[in-house]
């Protein structure tokens, strides 16, 4: 009878603490940008100096668990620049996740998000270069703006990718 007694006060122990570590691991779980991220507005975006083509530097954010980067506000348009100044000193063009490869005028992010906020350049999408520009370079001009630009061309990229959750 002893015996059972002392079982049992074991058994209710260990649920004791199963129960208290299960809180203390919800408790400190929280989502957080990988390393090489930067948080900016709830979301991680990382600048790529490697010059790529809109295509190529797509499918480099894509391995990075990422796309090209949407931008949804003017402030956060403000943080990504202030990123690349950051990173490469100067305000250099950057592939952005905006295209309108599909059909001609109608624009897309790459992350399937809806573009509502755009911050094109004066005279911009001019779908120059014989009809020829799809996607969308930022920084450009004096103004450092929003420009549709031939996709093949190489220039540095910025991805965005979701916050990861992290425990412990
Ligand atoms: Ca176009
Ligand atoms: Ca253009």
């Amino acid at each position: 009878m002893m015996g059972m007694q002392r079982l049992l006060l074991l058994l209710c122990s260990l649920m004791l603490l199963s129960t208290a570590s299960g809180l203390t691991l919800r408790f400190h779980c929280r989502r957080v940008c990988p390393r090489g991220w930067t948080p900016i507005f709830g979301r991680c975006f990382k600048y790529v100096p490697t010059h790529l083509t809109w295509a190529q530097a797509e499918r480099n954010c894509l391995s990075m668990h990422g796309n090209l980067a949407s931008v949804h506000s003017l402030a956060e348009y403000h943080r990504i620049q202030w990123l690349i100044l950051r990173c490469s000193h100067y305000s250099r063009t950057a592939w952005i996740g905006g295209f309108d490869a599909v059909q001609e005028g109608l624009w897309f992010w790459a992350d399937g998000s809806f573009m509502r906020f755009t911050n094109w350049c004066p005279g911009e999408p001019n779908n120059a270069y014989f009809g020829r520009q799809h996607c969308m370079q930022m920084n450009y001009s004096g103004r450092r703006c929003w420009d549709d630009h031939v996709c093949n061309v190489r220039i540095p990229s910025v991805c965005v990718r979701k916050r990861s959750r992290f425990c412990g």
